[in-house]
C-alpha cells in the first residue's frame, strides 16, 4: 500500500496544514515537546517550560517535557480520533540538540507510517543530522532563517554551541548563518518538503526578508512563512509589526517564494484538530 509518507513533496505539501491553507480543513497536527535543550541564543526567543507555561502562546512554550515513550502514547491517543496527519517536533528547545527527537521519530515511523513526520530547526546541526533524520522517516522540515547578512545575524544571535564549543558574538552569528543556509540546501537536496520561517522584526529583519525569500527559492525551498515578532525575551521592548507591515513583507517576498499565511505560531505541545472537526469551515475552503 502506498502511504502518504511514500508520496512526493508536492503531494505532501497538499496534505500538510503548514504548507497548504485548505489542508487545515481536513488534516490535523500535533507537536511533541520532547526537546527542552537549545544550542542557540536567539534574542527574540523565550523558553517557557512547566506550570508557568499555562496558557502562554508561542514557540518555545510547553507545559511539560515528554519522554519519547510518553510522546508516542500521545500520538496513539490522538491518532485514534481519525484526523491526525502531521506530527511535528518543534521544541520547546532545539529538536536537533536533543537525542529524544530521533528516538521519537524512529518509533513513530514504525508505528504510524501514514503520518507525515515534521520538524522545525534553527539549522545549526541540520546538515550533519540529515542522514539520521531521513533514516528515521522525516518528510517535512522547517528551517528558521531570518537574514542573509552577518551584520543582521549579529543582532539576532548572542551565542551558539558549535561542535560542543560555546561561541559568542559576531563570530557565532556568522557561523549560524552559514550553517542555516548549508542545512537548507542539504535538506532540499535530500528531497524533503522544506519551508523557511522568518521572524519579521521592524527595524531589524524587515529589510532582509526579500533576500531570504529570493535565496531560499533559488535553493529550492517550497514555502516561506513570515511570522510577526512576539515581543519577549531580550526583545521584549521591541514592537511587533502591524498587520499592514506583515502583509507588505509577505507580498514583497511572494515575488520569489510562495508564502504561507495561516501560521498560528504554535506552542511546542500544541494539538490542532482540522477545522472541519471543530465545526469551523471557512467560506471557499470546501473544495
Ligand atoms: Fe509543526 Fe512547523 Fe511542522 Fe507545522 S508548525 S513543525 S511545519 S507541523 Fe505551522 Fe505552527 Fe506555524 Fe510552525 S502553524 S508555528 S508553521
Amino acid at each position: 500500500m502506498t502511504t502518504l509518507a511514500d508520496k512526493g513533496a508536492a503531494a505532501l505539501a497538499e496534505a500538510h496544514p503548514c504548507y497548504t491553507e485548505t489542508a487545515r480543513l481536513r488534516h490535523g497536527r500535533l507537536h511533541l515537546a520532547v526537546a527542552p535543550s537549545c544550542d542557540l541564543g536567539c534574542r527574540y526567543c523565550e523558553r517557557v517550560i512547566g506550570a508557568k507555561a499555562g496558557l502562554a502562546a508561542g514557540p518555545g512554550t510547553a507545559r511539560r517535557v515528554l519522554t519519547p515513550a510518553e510522546a508516542v502514547a500521545r500520538v496513539d491517543e490522538v491518532h485514534a480520533k481519525g484526523w491526525l496527519r502531521v506530527v511535528g517536533i518543534a521544541g520547546p528547545g532545539e529538536p536537533l540538540a536533543n537525542p529524544a527527537t530521533l528516538t521519537t521519530l524512529r518509533v513513530l515511523r514504525q508505528a504510524h507510517s501514514d503520518i507525515i513526520l515534521c520538524l522545525s530547526t534553527n539549522g545549526l546541526r541540520l546538515e550533519a543530522a540529515l542522514p539520521e533524520l531521513l533514516a528515521a522517516g522525516l518528510r517535512s522540515l522547517t528551517v528558521t532563517i531570518n537574514t542573509t547578512r552577518p551584520e543582521t545575524a549579529a543582532q539576532l544571535y548572542d551565542w551558539a554551541v558549535i561542535e560542543g564549543d560555546r561561541i559568542v558574538g559576531p563570530p557565532a552569528a556568522a557561523e549560524v548563518l552559514s550553517r542555516q543556509w548549508r542545512g537548507l540546501a542539504a535538506a532540499v537536496g535530500a528531497g524533503l518538503l522544506v519551508k523557511v520561517n522568518s521572524v519579521l522584526i521592524p527595524g531589524l529583519t524587515d529589510a532582509d526578508l526579500e533576500s531570504v525569500a529570493r535565496r531560499a527559492a533559488a535553493i529550492g525551498a517550497q514555502r516561506h512563512n513570515i511570522m510577526p515578532l512576539i515581543p519577549r525575551g531580550r526583545m521584549h521592548d521591541r514592537r511587533a509589526p502591524t498587520p499592514d507591515e506583515l502583509e507588505g513583507a509577505r507580498a514583497h517576498c511572494e515575488r520569489w517564494l510562495v508564502q504561507f499565511r495561516a501560521c498560528t505560531q504554535c506552542r511546542a505541545d500544541v494539538i490542532v484538530p482540522p477545522l472541519a472537526a471543530r465545526g469551523e469551515v471557512p467560506c471557499g475552503a470546501c473544495v
